[in-house]
């Protein structure tokens, strides 16, 4: 499955198959590194990450994948890397032409082919843990950071002006005006005469002037039919010229934020939902389309129709299955329990805005994303933070109005930023790493600490806002039962998220969930790892092979409404 946006004139080769591939060492210079001495003696598949293959378990070090390559000669080229982790340099020929040390992030990369056909493509990749290289990943993070290429990559040669990306925003929905926005790049015109179609029907021609490299029209989708969770309608829209043609699909859909509600399209909705790694013991985030297809259709079984995809950019394939299932989805950039001294960090600081603007940019025509996100955890109680958290959500703004922005916060009534949020996101493990350890029931937590949040909201004036329980879950080993109902057993996570998802499906102050989480992932293999057993984050409502615990039908009855007993 190629996800969109779709080119059918220029040539596109996709590249994913079995590639050369070469350990380089664990204590790799990479500045001094020669790729062109690597001596391939191996093979590895792309998408695919080595260190979840038998030969290379849990390595950290340098690696080198490679592949020949066919162009026509002195062309321009594109590579679309869907994503890869955690840091990579691209060779074309043994040049450098590109770093990528955005983990997940879909980047690009465009250069001249050179002279003649064959090429040599080179893709080195390093998963050591290192904050200079890789600021936006630590080994403290509370999920594995693996190495690899992750997502597909593509090859294009582009026509002489190129039609990089067109941006679809609703207008109006009832009379389904939308705005369309052109990116070109090349050799670009002062005016840009091209075809427009929607959903395959006859085009019609424009002739419009470029600003900035950008064409704006506004226009109207004919015979729309809207986007909304229970009705995914979409629709396509082709942009053609004589040498290129991009076809994009996109929702005629409206999100809004009013009184404690969501709505799409003038409609409140409840979000009902799960958090969300992508994350297989055998494949880490390189994922089958069936692993990705089998997870929605749990999702769905479960009654939701929410998904919180934690705590990284998302695999566009992921998202155009959300479309067409009307799955509604919170995409967020990376980052987990970041500090002060973090935000200060000038690299680290322009690595988060790099990473959330290109976020919107890849996904902005995915009516299932409703909501932005970033910094889960992060430090949202000290006063020095404050410009890393506005300047996010200046950076979300100031590329899409169309959408509710927030922040999964765990400072609770000590969080600072609250006000700068469209909607309020609670992470709260009452009950699980409970307050009082005293307590011989700590499931009576729960209730009282989400009641005592929504009665700081309240007091605080953020009465309107929609309030998220962005995470809350407890751990479950799969298989261990026990009669006490303890931590640990699957009863124990059973009762816990039953008494969650029961809160949120009856509170109307609550205007949604994503539990913690849908299915257990591999996490750190240092020490943090206690409090992890088996180094996996097991508060999955399924364990890492997609075995149902028992939480499942409990949480499954309470979304779909039914009472448990
Ligand atoms: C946090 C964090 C999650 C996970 C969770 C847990 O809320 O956002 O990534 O680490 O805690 O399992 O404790």
């Amino acid at each position: 499955m190629q996800a969109y946006p779709h080119f059918s004139k220029r040539k596109v080769e996709i590249l994913d198959g079995v590639w050369d591939f070469c350990f380089l060492g664990e204590s790799v210079n990479l500045d001094t590194v020669d790729v062109r001495k690597a001596v391939y003696k191996e093979i590895m598949p792309v998408p695919g990450v080595f260190d979840v293959s038998p030969d290379y378990p849990g390595k950290r070090g340098t690696a080198v994948y490679r592949r020949k390559v066919m162009t026509d000669p002195e062309s321009r080229v594109k590579l679309r890397l869907g994503g890869l982790g955690l840091w990579a340099r691209i060779y074309w020929d043994g040049n450098a032409v590109g770093t990528d040390d955005l983990p997940y992030s879909g980047v690009e990369f465009e250069f001249q082919s050179g002279k003649g056909a064959e090429h040599e493509l080179a893709i080195l990749i390093d998963n050591r843990l290192d904050f200079k290289r890789t600021p936006l990943f630590s080994q403290y993070y509370d999920f594995y950071g693996f190495g690899g290429i992750y997502r597909s990559v593509e090859l294009h040669q582009l026509p002489k002006c190129s039609i990089e990306r067109v941006r679809v925003t609703t207008l109006d929905i009832k009379t389904g005006l939308v705005s369309i926005d052109i990116a070109l790049s090349g050799k670009i015109p002062a005016k840009f005469a091209f075809n427009l179609a929607f959903d395959a029907r006859k085009d019609e021609g424009f002739c419009e002037s470029v600003k900035d490299g950008h064409v704006r029209i506004e226009v109207k989708v004919p015979k729309f039919k809207l986007w909304s969770p229970e009705k995914p309608n979409l629709h396509t829209v082709s942009i053609s010229t004589m040498d290129d043609e991009i076809t994009e699909r996109f929702g005629v859909r409206q999100v809004t934020a009013a009184k404690g509600q969501i709505k799409v399209n003038g409609r409140p909705q409840k979000l009902l939902g799960y958090c969300r790694h992508e994350s297989h013991m055998e494949f880490g985030p390189a994922q089958p389309l069936q692993l990705i297809f089998e997870d929605l259709q749990n999702l769905k079984d479960l009654g939701c129709n929410f998904v919180r995809g934690t705590h990284y950019p998302q695999d566009q394939r992921f998202l155009d299955l959300c479309d067409q299932l009307g799955i509604m989805v919170w995409e967020e950039s990376m980052g987990w329990n970041n500090y002060p001294e973090h935000y200060a960090d000038r690299n680290f600081f322009d690595a988060q805005v790099r990473q959330t603007q290109l976020l919107v940019r890849n996904s902005y025509n995915h009516p299932c994303v409703i909501i932005w996100g970033f910094l889960n955890e992060g430090n949202s109680e000290t006063e020095s933070c404050r410009k890393m958290y506005s300047t996010l959500f200046k950076t979300i703004r100031s590329e899409d109005s169309s959408r509710l922005v927030t922040y999964a916060s765990n400072r609770a009534e000590r969080d600072l930023f609250f006000e700068m949020c469209d909607v309020v996101s609670l992470n709260t493990y009452p009950g699980w790493y409970a307050k009082d350890k005293e307590k011989a029931r700590p499931l009576d937590e729960i209730e009282p600490c989400l009641d005592n949040f929504i009665r700081h909201m309240d007091k605080r004036g953020l009465k309107d806002k929609p309030f998220i329980i962005s995470e809350i879950g407890a751990g479950a080993i799969y298989g261990w039962h026990d009669r006490y109902r303890v931590h640990w057993s699957e009863e124990y996570q059973a009762d816990f998220l039953g008494i969650c998802a029961n809160y949120a499906v009856k509170n109307p102050r609550v205007a949604g969930i994503s539990l913690w989480h849908f299915a257990d992932a591999r996490t750190y293999t240092s020490s943090y790892a206690l409090g992890r057993p088996r180094t996996i984050n097991d508060k999955g409502t399924l364990d890492e092979f997609r075995r149902p615990k028992m939480a499942y039908d409990v949480v499954k009855k309470a979304f779909h409404g039914k009472k448990n007993k």
